[in-house]
């Protein structure tokens, strides 16, 4: 019932293969070319504690800027953070950055090629496999993306610091990120940019978070230290 009139089932077959890869083909051409992808409201945490955190922070603002479609609208001031997780190991320099970023409308997609860029990022600027919360170069991670909540596995070979992790690979990426809403490093910042966001799942704003960590870690965790400034593309 589904042959093609005038040909056997294996032309069928194969024509009908051929029409789909003609589809396929046509889309990937539409996507390439397409003028419309909707633009998405992206946070971004970064920290580094290596080297000159100040400097290449500043530097993955500028290359962030650069990328197509990628605006970055705000940067939040640079603090100083005690380290979380792993305790030995040098003082952190945080902040967060809002951006307007188009990504593709399937939100799964649209995480991966945000975590994709991040973490060729961190590769351009020198970091190197690590342990997990240990020291590093360059971190960016995705704090909240839009109103979207995404639980997807992560591409091989695009995290770095997980070499010794087992569970690396069985650890999803996980939009907005897991612990954001517990680490003073990350709301800090956040709250001085985003005080109302209240990303899915959040008990709170962004500043009512920011508070609450605050009353635990107290003021010491988190120092601010400079403001960004737009023109001379740096924290001062
Ligand atoms: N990042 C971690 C682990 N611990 N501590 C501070 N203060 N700042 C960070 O950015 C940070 C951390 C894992 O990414
Ligand atoms: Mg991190
Ligand atoms: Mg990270």
């Amino acid at each position: 019932m589904n042959r093609v009139k005038g040909i056997g089932p294996a032309a069928a077959i194969s024509s009908t293969i051929r029409a789909l890869r003609c589809f396929s083909m046509q889309q990937i051409l539409r996507g390439a070319t397409v003028t419309h992808m909707p633009q998405r409201k992206l946070f971004l945490g970064v920290g580094a504690n290596l080297d000159d955190p100040a400097a290449t922070l500043a530097d993955a603002v500028g290359a962030l800027a650069r990328i197509p479609g990628w605006h970055v609208d705000q940067v939040s001031p640079l603090y100083r953070t005690t380290p979380v997780g792993l305790l030995d190991q040098p003082d952190f320099l945080n902040a967060a950055l809002a951006l307007t970023v188009e990504l593709p409308d399937d939100p799964a997609a649209a995480a991966l090629e945000v975590l994709v860029r991040c973490k060729a990022l961190e590769r351009h600027f020198g970091r190197v496999a690590s342990v997990r919360n240990g020291p590093r170069r360059l971190d960016l991670d995705i704090i909240a993306l839009d109103d979207l909540a995404v639980i997807q596995p992560r591409p091989r070979g695009v995290d770095l610091d997980e070499s010794g992790d087992e569970n690396a690979m069985v650890r999803p990426l996980v939009v907005p990120h897991p612990a954001a809403h517990e680490r003073l490093f990350v709301l800090a910042p956040l709250a001085d940019i985003a005080p109302g966001l209240h990303a899915p799942g959040w008990r709170g704003s962004a500043a009512q978070l920011r508070d609450a960590r605050l009353a635990v870690e107290g003021e010491a965790a988190a120092i601010r230290i400079g403001e960004w400034d737009f023109a001379a593309a740096r924290w001062v």
